[in-house]
């Protein structure tokens, strides 16, 4: 490589090169030296801010190194890497993560309270990294996390978007929502001025015959943006393994920023083009399943798609191999639609560029990406109208046209005279107008599609992609059941469970071998395990209590049973449920004599989540949960026998401290409607049980811990069809005590009933989609039977204890080996 130091000149450099700290006095070295001189500051002027960001930038530095050695290593090994591309990382903070992966959190917390600060307070300062909704984005954050502590090589590509998630605030009961700028101070990204991409959009197709008689491509024309790389570096857990995010920011192409228009004068003109380009990555589309079909969102998806395609095949090249070795160097994984133009951009540049024949293009390709499906939701499938598709990207839907076409004709070949088969899979839907089904693409290009639970890869293949199952035959078709990283959600988020379990384990071995949890169940009936095991979910509680005094003022028991639901707000995952529920319990509690209600065991129902902006339906369920909290919490007959709260601003961080409070907490979707659900997995994981429907990863836990250990109820889904029917034709009456909560809500005892009108039409005339009323009396049976288990403390612990100890499977880790051994045929490369 041409800027290489010449071999002769190279022990000088690494005299000089950079060193890791490696204890205490080294860490508080580095954290003064960046407070002094990066930040500025001194010791008379650092406050706990300046304090975390130059812990933030010595930690960094010991990760840079790192990062350094590994991308040597896989150079240096040139074996088959993966790319994960996703629209959203949902990544959290990453101080305490890179301390604990790097194992020096211990001596690193202590040379911070030396400087005379508090480890934990630092911590707090740091802004979450929310490029990302909600489980789809989350997961892509534990994958990363788990290849990096595996050792693969693995680059993550996504957008650098300068706004993400909305922040959440409850104004008077109602979701506001308020921009998240999250880039005023981010020591964990490294803008790469060198790394850029030019990306055109619109433009028009010129097509010739050279010479030889073929015909070539030629897109020209149109408006170019730039793609700036930022890299942000992943720490493996216990490896120097440390991979690359690599995200891209949008800004003017060089040649863009128009000096005529701005000499002449026209200063305003040119900087809009400027901001033009900027728009492209500004702000993270706030939907979770659900697609909306703006412009903005195709174009961000092909910006970076494109960009990274590029970085993709110029590190190819560097190996100077035939383009035919490409697969086996190079597997890129499609984390759901959103990238799907990757197959028609590889097409374009193997065809148009590269000049290879379509057919050998084609088998590059399809050998090359592997889809992940995370939802069955019509709603949330992606559909492109071919106009809009056609004015932004005319090269690349004369691309999908012929793979459109070769696929048809080879379908025909196999099912002669079945014009409906054909004009249900063709990738092109003649509605008016023109759609083109992103997910249908995606199986087309691909070499493997995959569900993320079991009963999510089994619908797929009986329902939305039942066709191309007969075409492709069942072996495309695979499952990955979702996992965690037991390092974020229990090692991060509990400390003081994962301490108690090493303490029983003998070493934190099961941080990297979740099954060796396993050895846990032997001490299930132990009395003073259990003890310890309850004392540290009190103390959970008791955080959580203060939290929620701080915050919201609400006063709530920390002996009571803590009902968590926190998840992004949706009809389909059925908070409207839970709080129909907890009005019900309410409502039961009013009717109760005194001697009654002494019996009761306490509650606190606790809700938080995000409602997509435009969702209007979810945003009333949020306010009727903030209504009926008003209502029950200043209700002098009831105290703390029920208090529900709302949690503002669901995010990450906040789901680190609320999974370790968690008595029971709800996964109750109706059946299946929820690929998988990941938060059923970090509350077991953490010594909580599940209420929940035999819906995604649900039944897997339940296969693994017992059928004893979890409340499942409700219908299921085999049988949500016919009872859809059912409502539609048959007039299913409403379920009584499901009744009593509408005729409540009716009165007005939660304020102006208008408000809630839209919710009570969807059970009634609205036709019950999801099934509440169905569901609501098991709902509600099953709730009792929690109420009653709670009360045998013994026993609760007991099953907590085997349920974590029976939790091996659901780690990221698990997820990680199989896709790379069943898709993307990668292996670890060891970083010394
Ligand atoms: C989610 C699924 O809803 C959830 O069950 C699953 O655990 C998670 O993906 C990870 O597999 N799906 C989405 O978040 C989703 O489809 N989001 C689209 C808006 C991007």
């Amino acid at each position: 490589i041409e800027s290489s130091i010449p071999l002769a000149l190279r022990d000088l450099w690494k005299k000089f090169a950079a060193t890791e700290f490696s204890k205490k006095e080294e860490f508080q070295r580095e954290v003064v030296r960046h407070v002094e001189t990066t930040l500025a500051r001194s010791l008379y002027n650092c406050d706990e801010l300046a304090a975390y960001s130059g812990a933030a930038l010595a930690m960094r530095d010991k990760l840079i190194i790192d990062w350094n050695k590994t991308q040597q290593a896989h150079t240096l090994a040139d074996q088959k890497r993966v790319y994960y591309l996703s629209l959203e990382f949902l990544m959290g903070r990453t101080l305490d993560n890179a301390l604990l992966n790097r194992n020096v959190k211990e001596y690193a917390a202590e040379g911070i309270s030396e400087l005379g600060f508090r480890m934990e307070d630092l911590i707090d300062q740091e802004h979450d990294a929310a490029l990302g909704n909600g489980g789809l984005g989350r997961l892509a954050a534990c994958f990363l996390d788990s290849l990096a502590s595996l050792s693969y090589p693995a680059w993550g590509y996504g957008l650098r978007y300068r706004y993400g998630i909305f922040k959440q605030e409850i104004i008077d009961g109602y979701q506001v929502e308020v921009p998240d700028y999250w880039l005023d101070f981010n020591p964990w990204e490294f803008p790469r001025h060198d790394i850029t991409v030019d990306i055109m959009f619109y433009g028009y197709v010129r097509r010739y015959t050279e010479d030889d008689g073929s015909t070539v491509n030629i897109w020209e024309g149109g408006e170019v943006v730039q793609a700036l790389a930022y890299d942000v570096p992943i720490p493996g857990y216990g490896t120097s393994t440390t991979n690359n995010l690599r995200l891209w920011s949008s800004k003017p192409s060089t040649g863009e920023f128009d000096f005529q228009k701005f000499n002449s004068g026209d200063y305003e003109s040119s900087v809009r083009d400027q901001q033009r380009a900027e728009t492209i990555s500004a702000v993270l589309y706030p939907n979770d399943n659900i697609d909306v079909g703006k412009e903005l969102r195709l174009k961000q998806q092909y910006f970076w798609v494109a960009a990274s395609l590029y970085d993709i095949v110029r590190r190819f090249k560097k190996s100077h191999r035939a383009w035919t070795e490409f697969p086996h160097q190079v597997a890129i994984q499609l984390n759901d639609t959103h990238p799907t133009l990757a197959i028609v951009e590889l097409m374009r540049i193997l065809v148009d560029k590269e000049h290879l024949d379509w057919d050998t293009a084609w088998n590059i390709v399809t050998e090359t990406f592997g889809y992940t499906n995370h939802t069955v939701l019509p709603e949330a499938l992606e559909k492109w109208s071919v106009p809009l598709f056609q004015n932004l990207l005319p090269r690349h839907l004369q691309i999908i046209y012929d793979i459109n076409l070769f696929f048809l004709q080879s379908v025909e070949r196999r099912f002669p005279k079945d014009r409906e088969l054909l004009s249900r899979v063709s990738i092109i839907e003649e509605s008016n107008p023109q759609v083109i089904r992103m997910a249908y693409l995606a199986i087309i290009g691909s070499k493997k599609v995959n569900g993320v639970a079991e009963l999510h890869s089994d619908l797929i293949k009986t329902t939305i992609f039942k066709d191309f199952v007969n075409i492709f035959g069942p072996d495309k078709f695979t499952n990955v059941t979702n996992g965690v990283t037991p390092r974020r959600w229990l090692h991060q988020a509990n400390p003081q469970l994962s301490a108690l379990i090493k303490e029983k384990l003998g070493s934190y071995d099961f941080l990297k071998d979740l099954s060796l949890l396993g050895g846990l169940e032997k001490f299930a009936d132990d009395k003073n395990f259990q003890k310890e095991w309850m004392d540290i979910k009190f103390r959970n509680k008791q955080r959580l209590a203060k939290y929620i005094k701080d915050t919201t003022s609400i006063s709530v028991n920390p002996s009571a049973l803590f009902d968590i639901q926190v998840k992004r707000i949706h009809e389909y995952k059925r908070q409207q449920m839970n709080i129909f529920g907890v009005i019900s319990r309410y409502l039961s509690l009013k009717a109760m004599t005194k001697e009654e209600r002494a019996k009761q065991v306490p509650r606190v129902s606790i809700f938080g989540g995000k409602a997509a902006p435009g969702y209007w339906m979810a945003k009333t369920i949020i306010r009727l949960i903030t209504a009926v909290s008003e209502v029950v919490n200043n209700d002098a007959d009831i105290g703390d026998l029920l208090k529900v709260v709302f949690i503002e601003d669901y995010n990450v961080s906040k789901a680190e401290f609320l999974c370790p409070a968690s008595d029971l907490s709800e996964h109750i979707s109706t059946a299946g409607t929820e690929a998988s659900g990941t938060s059923n997995m970090k509350f077991v994981l953490n010594g909580g049980l599940i209420i929940g429907t035999c819906d995604g990863a649900n039944i897997e836990i339940t296969r693994e811990i017992g059928e004893e250990r979890i409340f499942l109820f409700g219908n299921l889904a085999e049988d949500v069809e016919d009872l859809r029917h059912a409502h539609r034709y048959g007039k299913t009456p409403m379920d009584p005590a499901l009744k009593e909560v509408c005729d409540e809500i009716q009165k007005g005892t939660f304020g102006e009933p208008g408000v809630f009108a839209g919710l009570i039409h969807a059970l009634t005339e609205g036709g019950d989609y999801y099934l509440v009323s169905d569901d609501f009396a098991s709902y509600l049976s099953t709730h009792k039977l929690v109420d009653e288990a709670f009360k045998d403390t013994a026993a609760w612990a007991h099953n907590t204890i085997v349920a974590v100890s029976r939790m091996g499977f659901f780690t990221s880790d698990r997820a990680i080996n199989e896709y790379a051994d069943e898709i993307w045929n990668i292996d670890p490369v060891k970083v010394d």
